[in-house]
């Protein structure tokens, strides 16, 4: 039992971490399909999931034919009754049993590497067309931010991009760069995995064929809160979309009903690390607050954005994310009603 039992633990740990990580951590994704290589809906993915599903078939192969093999040879070549127990005739040097299983071996993976390379070769080489849409992506630790240069939108955490009609696409090409340590940006139906290292620009592209939100997550361990640092993709219709970015332009408007709050925001460390377009607040520290409201999720799809998960939040943002970068802002209760009352006006 002992010697199975590292085996044992490999073979049954590493689907349950998988698991966990796609549907047991952060937010409740209940009502969101589980982010799979194997349910691809963008060109990119699309490839990597032939790749996959190939590489897959040639290794079955190989495994049933050695494995079929070994057992034929167990039972055929047992020591029959009565045997004397000398070893048989051992064959040396054969050359074209040495030839067979070297040129074999050499030619799968030959293939094999062509495959993936000619994959990888069209996934890169894919110019960006006039149509498409730009955005930057930062990795932050822990968390995303996306900006949109040509469109003048700035968000976090949630990208949105247009639905990418197979007649006429609009792929999404994305510019990947790092704010501080190495991460890797990662939403499995729409693309593979793309590095986000300091000092360096990585592109990558998508152009999703179906509307719907994907979830994603940071695929390169980038410290204490990696585990939460998700991101989710929302797919939408052209129109849905534009009208996305013609709310993402407007400025926040004063509400004089939650003047103290904002009054506190304004007055607070808040305004060196955040943005709220319209008021003092320009620190690029964290996320921008601008239109928090619109987005379903805070701290990465660390919890829903919810009132109570907002005050929660800018009480000790541990709580939710223990080891978060913004510090616990002790304000008295009074204090952080007014500013979350002040914060669910930011649509
Ligand atoms: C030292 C910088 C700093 C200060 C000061 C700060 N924050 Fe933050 N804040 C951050 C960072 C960094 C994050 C992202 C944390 C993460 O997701 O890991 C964040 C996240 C948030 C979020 C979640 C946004 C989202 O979309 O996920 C809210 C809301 C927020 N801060 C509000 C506030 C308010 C209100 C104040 C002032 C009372 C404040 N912050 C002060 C750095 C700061
Ligand atoms: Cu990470």
């Amino acid at each position: 039992m002992k010697r199975w039992l590292p085996i044992l633990i490999g073979l049954v740990g590493s689907p349950i971490i998988a698991f966990a990580n796609d549907w047991g951590m952060g937010a409740s994704n209940a009502k969101i399909p589980p982010p799979t290589i194997f349910t691809p809906v963008s060109t990119p993915a699309n490839e990597i999931d032939t790749v996959a599903y190939f590489t897959i078939t040639v290794c079955a192969a190989i495994f049933v034919i050695v494995a079929g093999l070994v057992v034929y040879s167990i039972i055929r070549f047992r020591e029959p009754p009565g045997d004397d127990g000398r070893e048989p005739a051992q064959v040396y040097g054969s050359n074209p049993i040495e030839f067979a299983w070297t040129t074999v071996p050499i030619l799968i993976v030959f293939v094999l590497i062509l495959t993936t390379a000619r994959t990888i070769y069209s996934v890169q080489a894919a110019p960006r067309p006039p149509d498409s849409i730009l955005v930057h992506v930062i990795g932050h630790q822990w968390w995303w931010e996306f900006r949109y240069p040509e469109l003048g939108v700035v968000t976090a955490n949630e990208l949105h991009v247009p639905l990418s009609d197979r007649a006429h696409p609009t792929p999404t090409f994305l510019d990947l760069e790092s704010a501080d340590v190495a991460h890797s940006f990662w939403v499995p139906r729409l693309a593979g995995k793309t590095d986000v290292i300091p000092n360096r620009k990585n592109t990558m592209w998508i152009d999703p064929h179906q509307p719907g939100i994907y979830l994603g997550q940071c695929a390169e361990y980038c410290g204490t809160e990696h585990a939460l640092m998700l991101l989710r993709v929302v797919v939408e219709p052209r129109p849905d979309f534009d009208r996305w970015i013609a709310a993402q332009k407007q400025r926040a408007v004063a509400d004089a009903s939650v003047d103290h709050g904002r009054q506190i925001f304004e007055t607070t460390a808040c305004v060196n690390c955040h943005v709220v377009q319209g008021t003092a607040a320009e620190g690029r520290f964290g996320p921008d607050l601008t239109h928090l409201m619109a987005r379903e999720t805070i701290g990465a799809g660390a919890a829903m954005n919810t009132p109570d998960n907002l005050k929660t939040w800018v009480h000790d943002p541990s709580t939710i994310k223990p080891g978060a970068l913004m510090p616990a802002m002790n304000l008295s209760q009074k204090d952080l009603d007014d500013l979350v009352a002040y914060l669910v006006t930011l649509h």
